[in-house]
């Protein structure tokens, strides 16, 4: 199934400037500094996650099919492009897409793991542009009467094969895809601009709060079913593999038994550090937390410390909470610390050369990021305190 199939002859040409990870299919993140520098990602800084190649698709010949497996709907429908467009009402939602292999580079120095070794940049933030997913699936057939209980909706796209699998998909449940108050998306466009191919154009699903690999890029078809998608990508891939395991052989009969990620843990990430012009031994930083998206709790406060020796809260000072929209979005923060009042804490870590700064996210239920996270094989959804270094 997949990989040896996968042409890219065919390839989009890419934007310039992200730090490209893998070639082909096409891996590629912005530097953290760049990216905490603007509430809604511009595409230029947009990461690039794909298992398959990139092609340009023809909306005038789009459509997308909506089925059921075991009649649960009477029939399926065809829903050409055009009239996904026209036939139901516009929607917009701001939500950051973010990949559950974000700072993997990270929980590799723990010990190695298994995937495309990202840095912190795997996480945008847009404004999607389309029409709600719950619309389409009342106009399939689906009422509220319906009781959703274990019920499913798969997200396939056939336009290639992936490197694992004869197609890419996923699911989600269905109680998530039909309430008004998930907000998913069949989507068009993305920060008021139509979708470029490397995004999903001329469509993606948008499951706010859920981690990427769910939001189907170039979808076509969208099925209700009784258990979750059986592709690989959701069986045998983005799962918190338990620590005990470490290879391949022994993941092999586990997979089974552990839950997909749907959302992220709240995280939060330092995206650069700088002297503040003019004013000698004062540093500031900036950077991005996010909540823990299943609930779509929002960030309260973001911390940071310099070298704390313990938990104790007296070590950390708040930082300024500069953006947040919603209940889907980062938060992005920044903060002005004096090395000339932190004297004492540089000096139990040995100099003034170098100097470790942390941070950490704490969420409107006072759920706060914790200082470690325990390593797993694949190295998805690490959350550590966010962490960087201050060279003079
Ligand atoms: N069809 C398709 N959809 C996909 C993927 C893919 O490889 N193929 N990658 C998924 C993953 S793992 C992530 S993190 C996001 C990345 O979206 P982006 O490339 O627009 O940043 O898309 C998701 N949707
Ligand atoms: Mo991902």
């Amino acid at each position: 199934m997949g990989g040896q199939d996968m042409v890219f002859s065919h390839e989009v040409p890419h934007v310039d400037g992200l730090i490209v990870r893998a070639v082909q299919p096409f891996n590629a993140e912005p530097p953290p500094s760049a990216l905490v520098e603007f509430k809604y990602t511009p595409e230029e800084l947009i990461y690039c996650r794909n298992h398959s190649p990139v092609y340009e698709l023809d909306e005038d010949t789009y459509t997308v099919t909506i089925d059921s497996v075991d009649g649960m709907l009477p029939k399926s429908i065809e829903i050409k492009y055009k009239d996904l467009k026209n036939d139901f009402p516009y929607a917009e939602v701001v939500a950051a897409l973010q990949c559950a292999g974000n700072r993997r580079k990270e929980m590799g120095e723990i010990k190695p793991v298994r995937g495309v070794t990202w840095d912190c940049g795997v996480i945008a933030n847009c404004c999607w542009g389309g029409v709600r997913l719950r619309d389409v699936l009342l106009r399939a057939g689906i009422d509220d009467s319906w009781s959703m209980e274990g019920l499913h909706v798969w997200f396939a796209s056939h336009v290639s094969v992936c490197q694992d699998d004869s197609y890419y998909g996923g699911s989600i449940p269905l109680s998530k895809a039909i309430d008004p108050e998930g907000d998913v998306l069949l989507a068009f466009d993305m920060n008021s601009q139509s979708l470029s191919p490397d995004h999903g154009y001329p469509l993606r699903i948008v499951v706010p709060g859920y981690t990427g690999v769910r939001w189907v890029k170039w979808a076509d078809r969208i099925t209700i079913a009784r258990d979750e998608s059986p592709n690989f990508y959701q069986q045998r891939d983005y799962k918190i593999l338990p620590p005990s395991c470490e290879t391949v052989e022994q993941a092999a009969p586990l997979w089974r038994t552990v839950p997909a990620i749907d959302a992220l843990p709240i995280n939060s990430v330092i995206g650069s550090i700088n002297e503040v012009p003019g004013e000698e031994g004062k540093i500031r930083l900036k950077g991005y937390a996010m909540g823990h998206g299943g609930p779509g709790r929002q960030i309260a406060r973001v911390q940071v410390a310099i070298a704390p020796s313990d938990d104790s809260d007296e070590q950390w000072a708040d930082a300024n909470i500069t953006y947040q929209e919603g209940k889907w979005s980062w938060t992005l923060w920044d903060c002005v610390l004096d090395l000339n009042e932190a004297k004492e804490s540089i000096e139990r870590i040995g100099g003034k050369n170098e100097v470790t700064v942390f941070c950490r996210a704490i969420d409107e239920s006072e759920v706060v990021q914790k200082k470690e996270c325990a390593w797993n094989m694949r190295g998805v959804a690490f959350n550590a305190y966010g962490k960087a270094i201050w060279r003079r």
